[in-house]
């Protein structure tokens, strides 16, 4: 593989819909840059079906009903990029060393293809040499066995099987701790926490039927044109009904706004398409709370006037009284709320509130998407915590059409803390756990992701195992992380394709390939498949039937098994070799742990459209401390957790619509008109006039969060775009060195990506 050189950039507005001819073109570039062979057609045919393999991009639920081709442009690039006919050889690692690699770009690193073979760090060379997987096992379990447990994290990304993560979560609970950060703690945590606080369960109520009777739709702060495609077919339906869609993002996101569906001849032919949002309001980033505070004082306001003037209710009082708690103490706070500092602070006039709140208030049933927008804050857990307020308020939870509904990110991220992949003990059934393995599972709570960094820069994390994901690259701090990174004693990373992670060796190093979910895993017992659960909890096996990139790839669950057989004793009450001959028996050993979620788990599982796991929330049975929904006020009306300041601004870091998180599969990002580079700097005009700036003038950012420590990201374009006064984008993961470790959402710690307070200097 040659390395490839971005193109000359090319910024303008890209005028098309979403989906549409675009997507078909883009299809038509993704297929020969891979060089993938005929089997990857076959494979995109079986793609999301009931008896083919589950996409590795997102979370979106697979319909019952599929479309002839269930797969979006971006679902055949994740599918293309684990087929890539590319590989990474023993031979390649011959010839360069990882100072030089260091220097290649994220891009380059993954293009270059699928690692073949297990391969060891040598540092006398600087070079990965391969190794035998005995090597490696024993190497591995001799050094981490003899370690302090609490030393060691066992991290993992959203994409791993339920049966590989059960495995990885036990043998990590056995060994000796729950140092089990995974990349739902830079993610969706802040749901996990604030919808489980306000209505006892931590994931959406809704299921994919609720988009056939809703009336409303809020969105806040998703992307779904790039990273969940599939959902505008459900999005398009809706509008088709009549659905109102109204979009609170900054940006104007071209999947929110028209919608061509490639599957549609007819639209396809006449160039026709779906306008998606009815209202578009481009809040200020961490505006949120504001704009929902917005909207609920208007209802309490018409609600108080309804009542006064003998009218029905405007609030669904007999829901509020019968369900929750903590509603007076809610309303004070909205009836305190001021209006300037609420238009102040969404950047939103007063009359789009208005205009949103009416339709919100004669709307019937009303689902509430979002995604990082809202949970990548510092009050991330409380904007999750208003989103229910606004639903509760009309009694929009645990009715058809109606309810939170969070776009996870990762294909399988849901499930990990389904199946166990948690630093906190209270969710999982640690005593049952005990009983059927004969251990004492440890009760201190573990490493969460910002614990993670912290604990790597100050040296007391010593190993650190990586079950895929690029973890380096994915937190923020970017280079004393990578800095630490070279004092570890063990760096593990089992990996499809080599990234930056992988460059900064601990003492002990293993770079261990593994298989993909869409090749065929074949173990003593037969051909294998594993299992995932969706954004809306219904869980899908997924069979893969493609030829391995290598033969000497191991599964995960075999990976897992072979540690957990070095670093743990034997144990006559787990047979971890028959697991992985047998993938059923891990999913009869899950059923056992958690028998209310998976019952009878082994005969479910082709069911189409997955099998729903339950939600009591959307039974209205509230999990909660009150055993009632809970309303919350807000602490404040700003969620960015810093003060405004004269040239500080808050900075979003984004996703293009060609790349699956801090893997780059192109540099063009067609709905924001970017070609050829990711180094821009999306400005407001006025800002960047007031700032004395050009368009197309090259610029640096500062970290600007008082902290004291110099953080600089060089060779921004400055980019005039429509985004809000005091605010700018640019892309992750090359901005997350602009981001301090410490500055995560409060409760939930994820790391607050989507306002990083900056400052614009020379470039
Ligand atoms: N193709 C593709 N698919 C993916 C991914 C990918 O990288 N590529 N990643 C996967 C993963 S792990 C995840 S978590 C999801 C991520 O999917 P998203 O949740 O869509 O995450 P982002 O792309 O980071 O963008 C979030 C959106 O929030 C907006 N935004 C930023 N700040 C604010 C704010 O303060 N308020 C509001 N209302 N909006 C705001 C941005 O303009 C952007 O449109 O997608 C998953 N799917
Ligand atoms: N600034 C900023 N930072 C962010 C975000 C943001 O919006 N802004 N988003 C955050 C979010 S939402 C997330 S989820 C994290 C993502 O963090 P991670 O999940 O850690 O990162 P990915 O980029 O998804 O991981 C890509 C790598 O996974 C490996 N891989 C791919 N498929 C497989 C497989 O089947 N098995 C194994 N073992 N490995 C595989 C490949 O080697 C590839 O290089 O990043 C977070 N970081
Ligand atoms: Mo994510």
């Amino acid at each position: 593989m040659v390395k490839q050189k971005s193109d000359a950039p090319e910024i303008e507005p890209f005028e098309g819909p979403a989906g549409g001819w675009g997507s078909v073109r883009s299809l038509a570039e993704i297929l020969p840059r891979e060089r993938v062979g005929p089997e990857a057609l076959r494979e995109l045919v079986r793609q999301n079906k009931p008896d083919g393999f589950q996409c590795v991009s997102c979370a979106w639920p697979k319909p019952k009903h599929h479309h002839p081709a269930e797969f979006c442009e971006e679902g055949a690039k994740a599918t293309a990029w684990e087929l890539t006919s590319y590989r990474t050889t023993p031979d390649f690692f011959q010839q360069h060393t990882l100072t030089e690699l260091r220097d290649w770009k994220d891009y380059d690193l993954e293009q270059n293809g699928r690692l073949t073979h297990p391969m060891r760090y040598d540092a006398a060379t600087d070079k990965y040499v391969a190794c035998s997987w005995d090597e490696a096992f024993a190497e591995i379990g001799a050094t981490l066995r003899p370690m302090d447990p609490k030393s060691v994290v066992f991290y993992s990304s959203g994409r791993t099987s339920l049966e590989a993560s059960y495995m990885y979560g036990l043998m990590a609970r056995m060994y000796g701790n729950q140092n089990l950060p995974d990349s739902s703690n830079m993610c969706h945590e802040s749901t996990s926490v604030g919808l489980k606080a306000a209505i006892g369960v931590p994931v959406g109520t809704t299921r994919l039927e609720d988009f056939e009777t809703c009336d409303m739709i809020l969105f806040f702060g998703q992307n779904v044109g790039s990273n969940a495609p599939r959902m505008l077919h459900d999005l398009r339906s809706c509008r088709k009904r009549g659905v109102e869609i109204v979009t609170f993002n900054p940006l104007k996101e071209r999947g929110l706004e028209r919608f061509t569906d490639p599957q549609n001849p007819i639209e396809m032919a006449t160039l026709g398409e779906t306008n998606i949002s009815t209202q578009y309001h481009q809040v200020k980033a961490g505006g949120d709370l504001a704009a929902m505070m917005g909207i609920a004082k208007f209802l309490v306001e018409w609600h108080d006037a309804a009542i006064a003037a003998g009218q029905p209710p405007v609030l669904d009082t007999t829901f509020i009284a019968e369900h929750t708690h903590g509603f007076d103490a809610f309303v004070a706070s909205v009836r305190a709320a001021d209006w300037d500092a609420i238009v102040q602070e969404s950047g939103l006039p007063k009359a789009e509130l208005e205009e949103s709140a009416r339709l919100y208030a004669k709307a019937k049933a009303v689902l509430a998407i979002y995604g990082m927008g809202l949970t990548q804050h510092v009050k991330g857990v409380e904007n999750v915590r208003m989103v229910v307020n606004l639903l509760l308020m009309r009694g929009n939870i645990g009715k058809p059409g109606a309810g939170p509904t969070p776009v996870r990110g990762h294909s399988n991220v849901q499930g990990q803390r389904t199946v166990g992949i948690t630093e906190k003990t209270e969710l999982v059934p640690v005593e049952r756990l005990e009983k059927q393995y004969g251990f004492t599972a440890p009760r201190e709570k573990g490493l969460n992701t910002v614990e993670a960094c912290r604990g790597v820069i100050d040296g007391s994390v010593k190993a650190f195992v990586a079950l895929g994901g690029n973890f380096l690259r994915a937190v923020p701090e970017t280079e004393p992380m990578e800095a630490a990174w070279t004092k570890l004693d063990v760096s593990v990373q089992i990996a499809t394709k080599l990234n930056r992670n992988h460059l900064f060796p601990g003492k002990v190093t293993y770079l261990l390939p593994c298989l993909g979910r869409i090749e065929s895993d074949v173990q003593a017992s037969g051909p294998q498949i594993v299992t995932v659960e969706d954004s809306t909890s219904c869980i899908h096996a997924s069979r893969g039937k493609a030829h391995p990139a290598s033969d000497h790839l191991l599964s995960e669950p075999a990976i897992v098994g072979a540690l957990a057989k070095q670093l743990l004793p034997p144990n006559p009450k787990i047979d971890w070799d028959a697991w992985v001959a047998d993938y059923a028996l891990i999913r009869d050993a899950i059923e056992e742990t958690y028998p209310k979620i998976f019952p009878d788990f082994n005969n479910k599982l082709f069911k189409p459209g997955g099998y729903w796991k339950g939600n009591k929330a959307s039974e209205r049975i509230w999990l909660t401390e009150s055993g009632k929904a809970e309303f919350l006020a807000p602490s404040g009306l700003c969620a960015t957790g810093f003060d405004d300041a004269e040239g500080r601004f808050r900075l979003m870091t984004l996703r293009s619509n060609d790349q699956f998180n801090t893997t780059i599969y192109g540099y063009h990002d067609r709905f924001r008109g970017v070609k050829g580079t990711r180094d821009v700097l999306f400005i407001h005009t006025e800002d960047m006039t007031a700032a004395g700036l050009s368009d197309g003038q090259i610029v640096a950012l500062e970290s600007d969060a008082g902290d004291g420590i110099t953080r600089r990201r060089d060779g921004l374009i400055v980019t005039p775009y429509d985004i809000p006064r005091g605010c700018l984008g640019a892309y992750y993961p090359e901005c997350n060195v602009l981001m301090p470790v410490e500055h995560y959402a409060e409760e939930s710690f994820v790391p607050a990506a989507k306002s990083v307070p900056v400052k614009i200097v020379a470039g």
